[in-house]
């Protein structure tokens, strides 16, 4: 066996969504903060992001974290994540799975029946409480940065689909909200490849149009890279919906910043007020539980914190190579 590097991961789920957890063979990413390390990161070393996410090593829908020392005294752990699409800001379902991974492999002190561990993300501090029974991670309650609604019944000219209305909203990311009725597609998985075309286009129209999202606080977040496709009967308690994401997968599990971003989007329209919960339901029908537990701004845009409960299980474990003489360094996608 020959390989230039090792890189060791813990493969986790959440909600049937893959959370890759590499523990080691990145090294420390330079940068003061993790929004420093996302950039150098993504100019420097994205080739190890890819070599990780793609085929062969992973797959068209792959997602994972990259764990590195905090850069602030009131973090424990790093985090960098990472996707087929790039580098998040922030990802809910990758916190509930390093958090768990965190917790199950003893990485970190763990007290029962509440392990708490605080995250130094790009997109600021999160923390997750993690209920622990007899050693086993049982769930993560993710406490989100700030989310904010960024626009109500925006307007878009979309090839294919007409002028569509939809909202935008950060949780984390940037959201678009479609309702599926508006794009006149079933939510069936069925018919996933016209959702997903839809999404995209969606997609693709907002960020060449006048409503493109930047960040107001850290113009480093910018642009729209997922759209909820909401499903008919959705209401403000409970919702269904398929995630569509650049550059064409969905999300499997619910969602954490999605969820995050619709909670703020119900809560600028005035159908979830604070402290109620809100269940949102993936495409392949798994569920996160989401709670607004107060008001706050962001760059002077008026924002609610999130809360986000989910579950996540250890896979296994991997020590992935490179062979020098390997002809996809930095994998591929089909
Ligand atoms: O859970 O925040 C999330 C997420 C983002 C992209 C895929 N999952």
């Amino acid at each position: 066996m020959r390989t230039r590097h090792i890189y060791h991961a813990v493969d986790s789920h959440t909600e049937g969504m893959p959370t890759r957890v590499i523990t080691g063979g990145v090294g420390i990413v330079p940068g003061a903060t993790m929004a420093e390390r996302r950039r150098h990161f993504a100019e420097h070393l994205d080739h190890l992001r890819t070599l990780l996410m793609y085929e062969p090593r992973g797959h068209s829908a792959m997602s994972g974290a990259i764990l590195q020392p905090p850069t602030r005294p009131d973090a424990d752990v790093g985090v960098l994540f990472v996707e087929v699409s790039g580098l998040l800001p922030m990802c809910g379902h990758g916190t509930i799975g390093v958090a768990t991974v965190l917790v199950e492999t003893g990485m970190v002190p763990v007290t029962e029946p509440v392990t708490t561990v605080r995250l130094d993300t790009p997109a600021g501090l999160v923390s997750a409480e993690v209920q622990v029974t007899d050693g086993a991670a049982r769930a993560v309650t993710l406490t989100n940065v700030p989310a904010f609604c960024a626009g109500l019944d925006l307007k878009a000219e979309v090839p294919g689909y007409g002028r569509i209305t939809y909202d935008l909203a950060y949780g984390g990311n940037f959201y678009a909200f479609v309702e599926l009725d508006a794009l006149r597609l079933p939510f069936d998985r069925a018919a996933k490849d016209e959702l997903l075309a839809a999404g995209l286009a969606v997609m693709e129209a907002v960020n060449s149009g006048p409503d493109r999202p930047v960040h107001p606080a850290d113009p480093a977040i910018s642009g729209l890279k997922h759209v909820y496709l909401a499903a008919p009967g959705s209401t403000a308690r409970r919702s269904r919906h398929a995630m569509a994401i650049h550059p064409g997968w969905f999300d499997r599990s619910p969602c954490g910043t999605g969820t995050s971003a619709r909670m703020a989007q119900l809560h600028a329209r005035g159908l979830l007020p604070l402290h109620t919960d809100f269940v949102n339901e993936s495409f392949i029908g798994t569920e996160f539980t989401g709670r607004l537990t107060g008001e706050t701004e962001v760059g002077g845009v008026p924002a609610v914190v999130p809360r986000v409960t989910g579950r996540a299980w250890i896979t296994g474990t991997a020590q992935y190579f490179l062979d020098p003489a390997d002809p996809f360094p930095a994998g591929f996608l089909l």
